[in-house]
């Protein structure tokens, strides 16, 4: 008998063919997110889940579906796992890291370009009408080749981020958990590990990769902000709740900083509809890793590890080692 999985969002139907070869499929068909407690009743006699970051998938879940064996997210980013949960029921967690990893860094600085040039903004002004003369000071902004680029979260992304760099003769700093091995920091265009603090002051443009727990919540909020240079522009292209966004529009909206480019929000989709009101900000819905190819590898990269945790292996991209299998 096939095991029995739940696909909770449209996924390529390539992919849900493959998924059906091995598994007794059902999927969301329906064009929104479940929360937390349809996903605990469409867990029922479900040996596996394919979920993104979307779907909330907690304790109560657990507890509700004791004969789960895996929950296999669609992202790098797991923070919508209570893993430790996972592991205390004996259910396998994995994400979907490394595909990504460059299409992630192309996003980044395209969103950082548009941001410090401003292409979004004189482009909505274009269409608008308003290009009737040349003028000096039209449209100007911060310099991206030849400054000083500040990423916080130097992980696999980070460090491809950093590598583009090297095209833009910039100078990279890092903020990170831990600093990296000098040979990392050497294929990083020679990015140089700082305090937090420091990078804020220094950075001309401030870009954040960092995953999202309690810990890095707020990680950028008032006090951060106060420290960045009034040119610069923030990049977040890593998970809403890593800036307070209040912060961020009350600085934005009194020129604490040149700009923002966000792919993420608080709370998105629904996010603070008071950015809307600013010229100084570039706002992309959640799409950094939204190449064809990258998202097919993802969608694909989750069904093998469902597909290798339901038949007893060790799926490549178990997120808690530690959990105590079930039969
Ligand atoms: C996903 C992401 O597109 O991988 C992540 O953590 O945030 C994005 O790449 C999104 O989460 C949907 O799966």
């Amino acid at each position: 008998m096939k095991a029995k999985i739940f696909v909770a969002r449209a996924i390529f139907p390539e992919v849900l063919e493959r998924l059906a070869q091995h598994f007794d499929v059902e999927s969301n068909q329906e064009d929104r997110i479940y929360g937390a407690d349809e996903l605990r009743q469409k867990a029922q006699g479900k040996d596996g889940l394919f979920t993104t970051p979307s779907e909330p998938v907690n304790a109560a879940l657990f507890a509700a579906n004791p004969q789960l064996k895996a929950v296999c997210n669609m992202a790098v980013g797991y923070n919508n796992i209570d893993v430790a949960a996972a592991t205390a029921a004996g259910v396998m967690a994995t994400n979907t890291p490394e595909v990504l990893n460059e299409t992630t860094a192309d996003f980044a600085w395209a969103l950082m370009m548009a941001t410090a040039r401003r292409i979004t903004e004189s482009e909505h002004w274009l269409r608008a009408g308003h290009w009737k003369k040349w003028s000096y000071d039209s449209f100007t902004g911060p310099d991206v080749h030849g400054a000083t680029l500040g990423i916080i979260g130097m992980g696999r992304i980070g460090q491809a981020i950093a590598r583009r760099s090297m095209g833009f003769d910039m100078n990279v700093i890092y903020h990170n958990r831990s600093q990296l091995k000098p040979e990392l920091e050497a294929r990083a265009n020679n990015a140089k590990y700082v305090g937090k603090e420091e990078l804020l002051r220094q950075a001309d443009h401030v870009v954040l990769v960092l995953p999202y727990s309690k810990e890095s919540h707020h990680t950028i909020a008032a006090a951060e902000l106060a420290l960045m240079k009034p040119t610069a522009t923030l990049t977040n292209i890593a998970r809403g709740g890593i800036v307070d966004d209040a912060a961020l529009i009350q600085t934005l909206r009194t020129g604490g900083i040149a700009a923002a480019g966000l792919d993420v929000f608080e709370n998105e989709p629904a996010f603070n509809p008071e950015f809307l009101k600013l010229s100084n900000v570039v706002l992309t819905p959640h799409i950094a890793s939204a190449s064809t190819p990258t998202r097919l590898a993802m969608a694909n990269c989750a069904a093998d590890n469902l597909i290798a945790a339901l038949a007893g292996q060790t799926p490549p991209n178990l997120l808690n080692p530690d959990v105590a299998r079930k039969g």
